[in-house]
């Protein structure tokens, strides 16, 4: 039976990249509707070859889908998707909004693909940040393999996890910059066109960032509360691209060429880590865009600690960080035969 779906927030960085993953998907796509909010009335959008017309949110009926894969905001997802669940259809939400509610799933299919058979407590599951994505991604082999204790990372992340005029405002930014007409900071607490940012979300109480809040959290519910992480989040002028400089203390003994081959074997990932000499090589963000994989690179054990090792971890935020998880997770729902309607 082929399986239908809308498409919540259909026009934006993250809906668009849904659509055209979507279209690709080896599951039976029926029928597919791209949902929006009243502004976005008219616009089309691309689902493979075709076109569709968005339609309202607040009229649309939900009864004709399976599926609802919502990239609208927090706001949004905290009124609808309780209202869409009611329906029968299962919401698979990109917002921070349902994460941590102990009903419903966090998941990571590559991670924890099991998890996804509580979805039926709310009819509701939760796509992690796209920071936590692909740092579980890459420790979940370590951690079945040697157990992680602790982890402290620093993120390099690019506008595009901010949204559309989170880009605008990085490229007019740079383009004023070299014709004398600079562009405040809007969308960002300080200028973002040739500079880095440590703050990403609000402060809170603690002093960590929201987005650094959620990495922990986030990580602990997907892997176990054993994993403790620090992290420090900041933006980087780059457009689409996250990535991660990880510190990860194991409880036994891994060297970095034990790593290296226990990453390259594992699903999701591709470690291109070629350390030393003519052939040098290593993954930057521009190279991961339009990739599904995360790519490790820069393995290595940290001398200053025992069972540590370092390694730098990119991925395509709007893609693994986003719109592929959030597709995979509908595509295990199908597979594993959960839809009930
Ligand atoms: C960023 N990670 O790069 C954020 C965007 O909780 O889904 C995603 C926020 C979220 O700005």
């Amino acid at each position: 039976m082929a399986t239908n779906f809308a498409i919540v927030g259909a026009t934006g960085n993250v809906g668009t990249e849904m659509l055209e993953i979507l279209s690709e998907s080896d599951i039976e796509v029926g029928d597919v509707y791209a949902v929006a909010s009243r502004n976005s009335l008219g616009r089309e959008v691309s689902f493979g070859d075709k076109t569709l017309k968005c339609v309202d949110l607040e009229t649309f009926d939900f009864n004709k889908v399976h599926i609802a894969l919502m990239s609208a905001g927090g706001e949004i997802s905290k009124k609808w998707s309780p209202k869409i669940a009611a329906t029968g259809a299962v919401v698979i939400d990109n917002s921070s909004a349902w994460r941590m509610d102990p009903d419903v799933p966090l998941v990571v299919p590559e991670v924890n693909a099991d998890a996804v058979e509580g979805f039926y407590k709310k009819n509701i599951i939760a796509n992690p940040n796209c920071s936590t994505i692909q740092m579980v991604v890459a420790l979940k082999p370590l951690d079945d393999r040697a157990g992680i204790k602790r982890v402290v990372v620093s993120t390099y992340q690019s506008v595009s996890g901010a949204g559309k005029k989170a880009m605008d405002e990085l490229w007019l930014q740079t383009k004023g910059i070299y014709t004398n007409s600079e562009l405040p900071a809007i969308n960002f607490p300080k200028r973002i066109a040739f500079n880095v940012i440590p703050q990403i979300d609000v402060f809170m109480e603690d002093g960590y960032t929201k987005e650094e809040w959620k990495m922990k959290v986030e990580t602990m519910k997907i892997l176990g509360s054993h994993v403790k992480v620090a992290a420090t989040c900041v933006r980087v002028p780059t457009f689409v691209g996250h990535a991660e400089a990880i510190n990860v203390e194991l409880k036994s003994e891994l060297s970095a060429d034990d790593a290296r081959a226990l990453l390259r074997e594992s699903p999701g990932l591709m470690v291109i880590d070629q350390p030393d000499g003519e052939d040098a090589n290593y993954i930057t963000p521009i190279e991961c865009v339009g990739e599904f994989a995360t790519f490790v690179s820069r393995i290595r054990e940290d001398s200053t600690q025992d069972n540590t090792l370092d390694m730098w971890v990119v991925s395509d935020n709007l893609r693994k960080g986003a719109a592929l998880n959030t597709v995979q997770i509908a595509e295990l729902l199908v597979h594993r035969k959960l839809l009930k309607k």
